[in-house]
């Protein structure tokens, strides 16, 4: 800063803070452009009645700073945006960096005069980036950022703040969250950037950032702005100390109003209430202290037990997939491990993406579905809640579904001609196109897009992805809190009539679905940070059984018997031409396809930070028919399909680990 000027508090000015003077008050956002807002409201009534926008105005220089710098390596976003160690992300300039690149690669123009939303999921150094961010926008020409509260939103809520706010008017949003990562000064820091229509950027913007990152000379910044108080909420409106013309302002907001609102406009809250005040019905929400807390908390909090919901930054190791090793006490209380202390388990419980055991939380977008003593795996939640899109007040009034779609791993394939699985079924029997991506939310925009791309119209469109993500067409990311009102819809619908102590639950929605749709049994091995060369020794070589596979003159027609009597019939690599864009991504993962339906699929992470992590979805297929065999033990009925797995792969002895870090 040149000069302090800071007109009320010149200590935390000081301090590097800016808490401004506050000059007037206003109802609502404002629908008006922030310039006219503060023409209007200069010099008006000083402080804010409730519902009123606060403004804080500070004189500042706004003079624009070229600092030099040069390349850093590596910055190249993987399945979702940018995910290092924080400790690589906290040398200097490496933010500024990745942020300069990501600028210069947006439309010309894009961010002149534009509102930026920047916010993430409270991890450690969330709060120091988004400072920086805004400093370096307001140095391009961004009239106004938008900041939720202490910078968290979660990231649906960030799709859904820059889709809503003031009727859509942001040009798009920086993402401070490495997701499942898990957080801290040792952990990992993310940032990815979501574009206009509230969606990650596809690989054509993160390949010119990348691009660009490698020839990086100079970013700009207006060193001059002081930090914003990001726990106040209002108008931080900034000032040049020349011209004395508002040139930039960060807009703190309430981080949940948007999203509550669009979930209040899709849900039947008035059933959910109905269904939520039977004295048969419960429900427990585990924000597993991520940023998934303060919305559960407003949605859920008149109405059910909450667990968990306050976030927190985070420290140590570890990957808070909510999964039941990371949603422990969530396992716990709904009697799927062990005995719960004090009589019987809530009928529906839920969890966001966290991790309880080392009280860290993350960003809301994953969910975890667990009915009494029965666990929904992510997969079997998809089709489910596509089997019921009737029940869902917004769909039904839309006209229904236009299209389903899941990530390639996201069971499951069509090994067998007529013979679709779990959400592909769905799909077959309401006659809906299903798309089949490859792992990543991004790959789901195009689609729900198709209409104003010059395709079809698909959306309303539902889809998801084995690792806990489900979404539709109402935002541009995957939703935690969504799919749990969806279930919660779900289960409103099944028991309009049904008489007190005769609640129809999770387990009896899901088995229902099996009885009709057949049942797809589920793993996924992963094998977290071990050495690049032996995961790419294992992609490689499953690549060169494939080519002798066909070579032999195996395939469909003539599947390869192998042990425990699986045929085999097909080994591909999965790759995608999008039908919006025609753009192509390959090599997606490995698949081994078997002639009963059974299906192996190979692939590497894409959002790490140190290594590689190998990931191995096992999957069976169970018709309906024969009940036994139906409600079977999903880790007996997968056995002899994982032991193939491991041995065809030879995990164990290319990465040296006997087990597998996580078993989902
Ligand atoms: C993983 C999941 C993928 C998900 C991605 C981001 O990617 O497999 O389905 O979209 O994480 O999720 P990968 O490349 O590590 O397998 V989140 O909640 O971390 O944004
Ligand atoms: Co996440």
């Amino acid at each position: 800063m040149k000069r302090c000027c800071c007109r009320a508090a010149p200590l935390l000015a000081l301090l590097g803070i800016a808490r401004g003077r506050p000059v007037g008050s206003m109802r609502g956002g404002g629908g008006t452009s922030f310039l006219s807002n503060m023409c209007r409201l200069r010099g008006g009534q000083h402080g804010a009645a409730a519902g009123e926008t606060q403004i804080f105005e500070t004189v500042v220089s706004s003079e624009v700073t070229r600092v030099a710098t040069s390349p850093f390596e590596g910055q190249k976003p993987g399945t979702s945006g940018l995910r290092k160690k924080t400790s690589v992300f906290l040398q200097p300039g490496y933010l500024e960096n990745f942020i300069q690149s990501l600028f210069d690669s947006l439309p010309d123009g894009e961010l002149r005069g534009a509102t930026l939303v920047v916010s993430g999921d409270g991890r450690y150094g969330n709060a120091a980036a988004v400072q920086i961010i805004c400093k370096m926008a307001a140095a391009h020409g961004v009239a106004r950022v938008w900041v939720g509260r202490d910078g968290l939103l979660s990231t649906p809520a960030a799709s859904c703040v820059i889709r809503e706010r003031e009727g859509g008017v942001a040009c798009g949003g920086v993402i401070l969250s490495a997701s499942h990562n898990p957080g801290g000064p040792d952990a990992d820091f993310g940032i990815k950037y979501n574009v206009r229509n509230g969606g990650p950027a596809l690989e054509s913007l993160t390949e010119e950032v990348y691009e660009r990152s490698t020839q990086i000379r100079e970013y700009a910044i207006v060193a001059g702005l002081p930090d914003v108080d990001l726990s106040l909420e209002g108008r931080h409106v900034f000032v040049d100390e020349k011209g004395g013309a508002p040139h930039f302002e960060v807009e703190v907001i309430d981080p949940t109003e948007d999203y509550v609102a669009l979930m209040a406009s899709l849900f039947d809250f008035d059933a959910l209430r109905s269904l939520l005040r039977r004295p048969d019905m419960s429900l427990v929400f585990d924000g597993m202290h991520g940023v998934a807390g303060p919305y559960a908390r407003a949605i859920f909090g008149a109405l059910g037990a909450l667990l968990n919901c306050i976030p927190s930054e985070d420290f140590g190791g570890g990957h808070p997939d909510p999964n039941l090793t990371y949603a422990a006490a969530l396992a716990k209380l709904m009697g799927l491990t062990g005995q719960p202390a004090g009589g019987e388990p809530p009928v529906l419980g839920a969890a966001a993406d966290g991790d309880d055991r080392l009280q860290r939380g993350r960003d809301a977008d994953r969910n975890m579905i667990v009915g009494r003593r029965f666990f929904v795996t992510p997969s079997d939640s998809l089709a489910v809640i596509a089997a019921h899109a009737h029940a869902l007040p917004w769909l039904a009034r839309q006209g229904g579904l236009r299209a389903l779609a899941r990530s390639m791993p996201t069971s499951g394939g069509r090994p067998r001609l007529g013979e679709g699985r779990a959400v592909d079924r769905v799909a077959e029997e309401l006659g809906l196109p299903l798309f089949e991506t490859p792992t990543g939310w991004k790959y789901f925009g195009n689609l729900m897009d198709s209409h104003l791309l010059g395709g079809a119209d698909l959306s309303p469109l539902l889809c998801g992805e084995e690792s806990f993500g489900t979404g539709s067409s109402h935002i541009r990311e995957k939703d935690g809190l969504w799919a749990v009102l969806c279930w919660a819809s779900i289960l409103a619908h099944h028991n309009v009539d049904t008489p007190e102590g005769q609640l129809v639950g999770v387990e009896e929605v899901v088995t229902q679905h099996w009885r009709r749709f057949g049942r797809n049994f589920y793993t996924r091995y992963d094998y977290e940070n071990v050495d690049a060369a032996a995961a790419e020794e294992i992609v490689e070589r499953l690549r060169a059984m494939g080519s002798s596979f066909r070579g032999a003159g195996y395939g469909p027609s003539e599947p390869q018997l192998l042990q425990d009597g699986f045929a085999l019939a097909t080994i591909d690599e999965f790759s995608y031409r999008d039908p919006v864009d025609s753009s192509t991504t390959s090599q997606q993962g490995v698949r081994l396809l078997f002639a009963d339906g059974s299906r192996i699929v190979l692939r590497l992470s894409g959002t790490g930070s140190v290594g590689a992590t190998v990931r191995i979805y096992i999957e069976r297929y169970q018709p309906p028919g024969d009940e036994y065999a139906l409600l079977a033990n999903a880790t007996d009925a997968l056995r002899p399909l994982v032991d193939l797995a491991l041995h065809l792969s030879q995990v164990r002895e290319l990465t040296g680990r006997e087990a597998p870090t996580v078993i989902t």
